[in-house]
């Protein structure tokens, strides 16, 4: 029989007291319209590749693992996305250096190369998401939550697999690549 196909993602790791930061950044929204995402699924997205065979691990673990040097980055401010109805509550990143932009450019571009990744046309805009919409509640039309301005370096590029389930997706790391700061 086939392999069921995998729902992948590649993404950048963040150190431990950035991801404390951020959770509780999603646990101060309020919890009645906001589930905060748990600390250890926090992440930031670098590419997106949905329902892959599982071969395709063995293309992609060389382009994850190719990457050595972290991005210094920023936590940038609090943002509700998308804009008008909003469905999960982000925090944005600052990349001052472009670093984590041509990063990702590179990942996006091998991932593309090696056939297993369709670009996407949007610009990449580096975001971490702290918590999702509750089912049947209307967003708010602002997070009104502060945030300290933290600076730090990614730890990680790690390939993903998501798995849906009754609690929400579970990630389930598949190959890791630590970075250089
Ligand atoms: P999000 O954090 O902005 O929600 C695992 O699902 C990761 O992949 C999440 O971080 C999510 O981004 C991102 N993701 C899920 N579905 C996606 C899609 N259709 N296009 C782009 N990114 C997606």
């Amino acid at each position: 029989a086939e392999a069921r196909p995998l729902r992948l993602f590649v993404a950048l790791d963040l150190p431990g007291d950035v991801r404390d930061a951020l959770a509780a950044t999603g646990a101060a929204a309020d919890p009645a319209v906001w589930r905060a995402v748990s600390p250890d699924s926090l992440h930031v997205t670098l590419a997106f590749l949905g329902s892959r065979p599982p071969e395709d691990v063995d293309a992609i673990a060389p382009i994850v693992a190719a990457e050595h040097h972290a991005p210094r980055l920023t936590l940038g401010e609090v943002l509700l996305l998308p804009p008008r109805h909003a469905r999960v509550l982000t925090v944005t990143l600052t990349d001052p250096t472009g670093a984590l932009a041509a990063l990702q450019e590179r990942v996006a571009a091998a991932l593309a190369e090696a056939g297993v990744y369709t670009p996407e046309s949007r610009p990449f805009r580096p975001h971490v998401t702290v918590a999702r919409l509750r089912p049947r509640t209307r967003p708010p039309r602002t997070a009104d939550l502060q945030l300290d301005p933290l600076e730090f370096s990614a730890t990680a590029v790690i390939l993903y697999s998501s798995r849906l389930g009754p609690g929400g997706a579970r990630y389930e790391p598949l190959v890791a690549a630590a970075l250089r700061s």
